[in-house]
This record gives structure tokens, C-alpha cells and sequence, in this order.
């Protein structure tokens, strides 16, 4: 196998080739010795109870039934409906994980953390009722925790961010009975649903999981976003370096790659640490270079400027550089593998939350309390590994600068001119026709395709036609190291965005963060729906979406968000479902046709990806007479 065929990011390339020679695996091997299975991937079996597992034929998918009497449509619905839930619980957990944070800070019960942005406090709070003038920010504060946690707990009623939504898109929720109670009811019920001989209609299962769905996009991860804007500052525009060659051969190497932000903030006040700075000189480096990878390692670059290593499917390939003095991971996204491939180079690898153990792997529990233990702890073990670096290190050189750190606060901003201004700029460049819609690019790397092309193909397609974008998570990171996240990059883009992006400064992709940081797509989309002159709800947007790599079932729950909030969305890779079955045609048309949400989209060829939400944009421009 030709390396070139597996990715196109230099770097991983070129750690490949070394892995090769040094006889490691990554998972690019994996994929290529494990092909997968067809029946799964069509998502024509059920394994939900132990009268099977049973497979039914996905060339024939009416001609068989499961031992229950299943139909393909009810075996799809509900393996679609898990992965919802799953991905929903992830994100949600994540969102509560910062919540707990909030409560504490705010009770005074974690001092080495404290609401570093007021403003945003205000904002949030005033967004879902809360009275703010006149009072103290802990007295807000408070009052935000105790709405914010019905977001989880709620067992009747709406929960709360679902209000911040337009008008007519929570009015068509209401319709279908899709607005979130609270997540730890929306997926109890969903698993409960899902469960062999309950819930055997794929309409009532659609329905359901999109309010799972939804609990996650209104709910958990814009709980995990505004939390951490709230208490770590909300984004503004930075510039920042991504790729391997981030690491710095003279200098302790810390890889922090994972998903919550809490441990990361306190790894980043650590590192500055002057004892530690000192003990870091001693052993005879030059200082302690803090890199990220993955979701954490996106918020940390665009709330602090925190150079990024690269994506998922380079987190192996980085170890073996040799240079990671310690790999430390918090929860999600973490290949088991990564413990094969940092014993062979010596490289600690390091887990730091309850949730997740890796069997090889050395646990270091991280407590918001003393945060500082841990991550120095981390740090001092990272000292020891960098004075005993026995074997050759090799560091490709690929940098790549970039602008990051566009929260929806700041587009505001940038187009408006204040912070509290309003979406008049955008829409009027959306009226006008300069810029022709706005899709988000969001999502993971997959080996099962090639690493960043798709991303970067299709990016450079939309843009090229006057779409503006906006990125979060892997995808984001592919595009950065492709040099598409700076002003320079205008020249890429069709005549009309480029004009836009010349007059602002900005580039033609927006960077908002990580995938929790999705709701930010959300909020910019009300925005654009308030601002007017765009329609009356979400759906009416010229904007589409796509995870053109996606791997997760945290991707699978965003998608199924986006589609239940009346957004187009596009996967590429595989789509877990059988054409020509009714459940297809839910995702695929009716949700869009009958009941004015979003629909589903699939393509893996990235040309036919921005062809197919071109025309979805184009189609909603018509049909605002624009
Ligand atoms: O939440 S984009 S590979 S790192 S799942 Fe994972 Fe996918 Fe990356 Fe972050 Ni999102
Ligand atoms: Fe088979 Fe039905 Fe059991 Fe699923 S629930 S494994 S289709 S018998």
C-alpha cells in the first residue's frame, strides 16, 4: 500500500514510513487487514437480544425478518437510534462534567478556577430568562446552574436552551413532540425503546431519536460550550500553529488529546509553572512545549492560542516521532491502540478521568479540587521520560499558521463591528448574493478514507462557489494544516466571498472550535433566522452541513441534531442504513417534506458532497426569493 494513499497530511505520512521501518501498527493498518463487515455496515443485523443475532439481507431487505419478526426498517431505526443515544450521552456527559465544574466554582469549592468571563455569564443567562441587573455574577451564576441543570435531570417540560431557538423551528419541535424533557430521560427512554420488542415503528423510533438528538445539540454540548466560555473566556480570533512540527525536539514534549477542557486549562497553568519550568531546565531541555490534539486540543487553540498537533488519525502517528515526553488523555476519541505504539517509544501515557481507563495505560486521577496534583504530577513524569529519551527522534517539519477562535459572539462582532450587535452584515452578504449560503464542515478522520482529502476537497469546492464555512473538530484541523483558516486564503474563493472576506480580514473558514462547540453553529443560525430577511426558522437557511470523514457515534448524534434543527446534512464514508427502505426514506425525504426539519444526505465523493448542498442552498435561495 502506497502511504499517499492513506492520507494526504505530510506528516502522518512521513510517521508512517517511520513506524514501518520500526515495525509499529497504526490503525491504518488495522483498516486495511480488517475489512468491514458488510452486514453491519449496512446495518442489516440486530443483536439486541439472544434469540439472535440475526442477519437479514441487505440485497433483499423485505425478504427476511429477525427471529422476533423484525423488519430491516425497525433493525435499522433502532441500531441508528443507539448510536444516537450513545453519541448524545457522550456529549451530554462531557456537558454535565462542566456543569459539576460551574456548581463548584461558583459554591467555591474549586479555587483554582473562577468565571473568567462575565459577560458572556450575562449573556447566557439573560438568553434563557434570568434576571442579571443589578445583581452580583455568583448570584447569576447560581441561578444559571440550577436552570441549566434541567437540561439533564428535567423530567417534564422543555428544556431550556430549546427556547433559544426561532419561534416556528420550536413551534414544528412541539408538532412532533420533539422538544428535549431532559437527556437522562430522552436516552433512558431511547435504550429502554431500543430494547428487543418495545418500540417497532421506525416513524415513532425517528421521532424519538431526534428529541434524544436534540437534547444533545440544545442541551449537553451547549451546556459543554457556554460553560466553558464562561468559565475559561470565549474565543476571539488567534493565530496559532497546527502539525506535527509543533513539537519542539529540545523541549519537553506534553500531548494533551481528548475532549473537556477543565484538565487541559489546568495542564496549561502547570507548564508556566516556574519550579516545574526550572526542573524541566535541569534535566536539559530548553522549557515544556504544551501541544494539543483532538477536541481539547482545538478549544485550548482557540481560547489560548495552544499550538495543535493534529487530528485523530494522527494521534498514533505523533508517538512515533519519538519526541511526546508524555501523551495525556482525558475521555473520548482515545485509540486503544495509542498504548501499543507509546511503549514502543517510551512515551507515558496518561489517563486522567474516572470514565476511562486504558488497560497498559497509567491512570492519574484528576480532581477539579486539587487540579494542579495531577497535571503536575503529569508534567514531572514528563521530565523523567525526556531525560532518559534513549532513541532517535524525528520530528517532520510541517507547521502551518492559521486563525482560530471564531465563536458565534465573534462573527457578530467582526461583521457587525460591535458585540452586541447583529447577523445584518452576513444576511445582507446572503441577500445580495456575495456570499450564497454557509455550510458547516465539521467531524473526525476515518482510515477507512483517505485522512484530510475529503475534508480539503470539498472545503475548497464550497468555497470556491461563494459558500462561507464554518468548522469545528478533526475537520477543522485538516483544513488548517491545508492552510485554509488564514485571510490569504481569500483568493480561493468565488468573486463574491472573496470581496467579503478582503473587506473583513477574514478567511474564507471560519474555525469555531471543537464538536461540542457544534452549538455554536446552532446559535448562528438563530441569529441569521432573528436578524430576518433569511426566513422564519432554521430550515428556511440557505446553509447545509457534512461530516465528510466522520467515524463517531458522537458524529451520528450532531448529524441527526442538525437535521432535526432543519439543517441539510451530508456524511460521507459509509452511511450505516439499506437505500430503497423506508426507514431511508424518513432520514432522506420525509423528515424534510413532511414535517419542514432537515433531511440526510450521503455521498463519499467530495465533489458530489458540495454539488448536493449547493443545490440544497440554492433550493432554499429560491425559495426566499433570493
Ligand atoms: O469530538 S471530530 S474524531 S476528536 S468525534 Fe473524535 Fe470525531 Fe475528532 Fe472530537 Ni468529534
Ligand atoms: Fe433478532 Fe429480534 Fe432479537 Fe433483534 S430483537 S436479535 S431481530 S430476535
Amino acid at each position: 500500500v502506497n502511504l499517499r494513499d492513506l492520507t494526504i497530511c505530510d506528516a502522518t505520512v512521513q510517521m508512517l514510513e517511520k513506524a514501518r521501518r520500526d515495525g509499529v501498527e497504526t490503525a491504518f493498518d488495522r483498516a486495511i487487514s480488517m475489512k468491514a463487515c458488510p452486514i453491519g455496515a449496512d446495518s442489516a443485523c440486530c443483536k439486541h437480544c439472544f434469540m439472535g443475532p440475526c442477519r437479514l439481507n441487505a440485497k433483499d431487505p423485505y425478504g427476511k425478518v429477525g427471529v422476533c419478526g423484525a423488519t430491516i426498517d425497525t433493525i435499522m431505526a433502532r441500531n441508528f437510534a443507539r448510536a444516537v443515544a450513545s453519541g448524545s450521552a457522550a456529549h451530554t456527559d462531557h456537558g454535565m462534567g462542566m456543569l459539576d465544574l460551574f456548581r463548584e466554582v461558583v459554591k467555591g469549592h474549586a479555587p483554582e478556577y473562577r468565571i473568567k468571563d462575565v459577560q458572556k455569564l450575562e449573556q447566557v443567562a439573560q438568553s434563557i430568562g434570568i434576571e442579571v441587573e443589578g445583581r452580583t455574577p455568583e448570584d447569576i451564576a447560581m441561578d444559571l446552574y440550577k436552570e441549566l441543570e434541567r437540561t439533564y435531570t428535567q423530567v417534564e417540560g422543555e428544556i431550556p436552551f430549546a427556547q433559544r431557538a426561532p419561534k416556528k423551528t420550536q413551534e414544528t419541535w412541539r408538532k412532533y413532540d420533539m422538544i428535549p424533557r431532559g437527556s437522562m430521560r430522552e436516552i433512558m427512554e431511547m435504550m429502554h425503546r431500543t430494547h428487543m420488542g418495545v418500540d417497532q415503528d421506525f416513524e415513532n423510533l425517528t421521532k424519538q431519536f431526534s428529541r434524544t438528538a436534540l437534547a444533545d445539540g440544545w442541551g449537553g454540548s451547549m451546556v459543554a460550550t457556554e460553560i466553558s466560555d464562561i468559565l475559561f473566556g470565549t474565543p476571539k480570533p488567534v493565530a496559532v500553529e497546527v502539525n506535527m512540527g509543533v513539537l519542539k525536539e529540545d523541549h519537553v514534549n506534553v500531548i494533551v488529546h481528548g475532549h473537556e477542557p477543565n484538565m487541559f486549562e489546568s495542564m496549561l497553568v502547570s507548564v508556566n509553572e516556574p519550579t516545574l519550568i526550572q526542573a524541566a531546565k535541569d534535566a536539559g531541555a530548553k522549557g515544556i512545549n504544551l501541544v494539543g490534539m483532538c477536541c481539547s486540543g482545538a478549544e485550548m487553540m482557540s481560547r489560548h492560542g495552544v499550538p495543535h498537533a493534529g487530528n485523530f488519525m494522527s494521534t498514533e502517528a505523533i508517538l512515533v516521532t519519538g519526541a511526546v515526553d508524555a501523551m495525556v488523555v482525558d475521555v473520548q476519541c482515545i485509540k486503544q491502540g495509542l498504548v501499543k505504539v507509546a511503549e514502543c517509544y517510551g512515551t507515558p501515557l496518561l489517563t486522567t478521568n474516572y470514565r476511562c481507563h486504558i488497560e497498559g495505560a497509567q491512570h492519574i486521577q484528576f480532581n477539579e479540587t486539587k487540579p494542579s496534583e495531577c497535571t503536575d504530577e503529569m508534567v514531572i513524569k514528563a521530565i523523567t521520560r525526556f531525560k532518559s529519551r534513549n532513541k532517535p527522534i524525528e520530528i517532520p517539519k510541517m507547521r502551518n499558521m492559521g486563525i482560530h477562535g471564531f465563536s458565534h459572539e465573534y462573527i457578530n462582532y467582526m461583521l457587525g463591528g460591535s458585540f452586541r450587535g447583529s447577523y445584518t452584515p452576513l444576511n445582507d452578504n446572503i441577500i445580495n448574493g456575495r456570499i450564497r449560503g454557509v455550510a458547516g464542515v465539521v467531524g473526525c478522520t476515518n482510515p477507512r478514507v483517505k485522512q484530510d482529502w475529503v475534508h480539503v476537497e470539498l472545503v475548497k469546492e464550497l468555497i470556491r462557489n461563494d459558500v462561507l464555512v464554518v468548522q469545528t473538530g478533526c475537520s477543522q484541523v485538516a483544513l488548517a494544516k491545508a492552510g485554509l483558516l488564514t485571510p490569504e486564503a481569500a483568493h480561493l474563493a468565488g468573486p463574491g466571498l472573496s470581496e467579503v472576506c478582503e473587506t473583513v480580514g477574514m478567511p474564507p473558514v471560519l474555525g469555531l472550535g471543537s464538536c461540542v462547540d457544534n452549538s455554536r453553529i446552532l446559535i448562528a443560525c438563530t441569529e441569521m433566522v432573528k436578524t430576518g430577511g433569511l426566513g422564519d426558522s432554521i430550515a428556511d437557511l440557505p446553509v447545509a452541513g457534512a461530516a465528510p470523514e466522520y467515524m463517531s457515534e458522537k458524529a451520528i448524534a450532531i448529524g441527526q441534531y442538525f437535521v432535526a434543527s432543519g439543517v441539510y446534512t451530508v456524511f460521507g464514508v459509509t452511511f450505516p442504513i439499506v437505500k430503497d427502505t423506508k426507514f431511508h426514506d424518513m432520514l432522506f425525504r420525509r423528515m424534510e417534506e413532511e414535517w419542514g426539519l432537515g433531511k440526510w444526505g450521503f455521498t463519499p465523493d467530495p465533489y458530489e458532497m458540495a454539488r448536493l448542498m449547493i443545490a440544497h442552498i440554492d433550493k432554499k435561495r429560491k425559495a426566499l426569493g433570493i
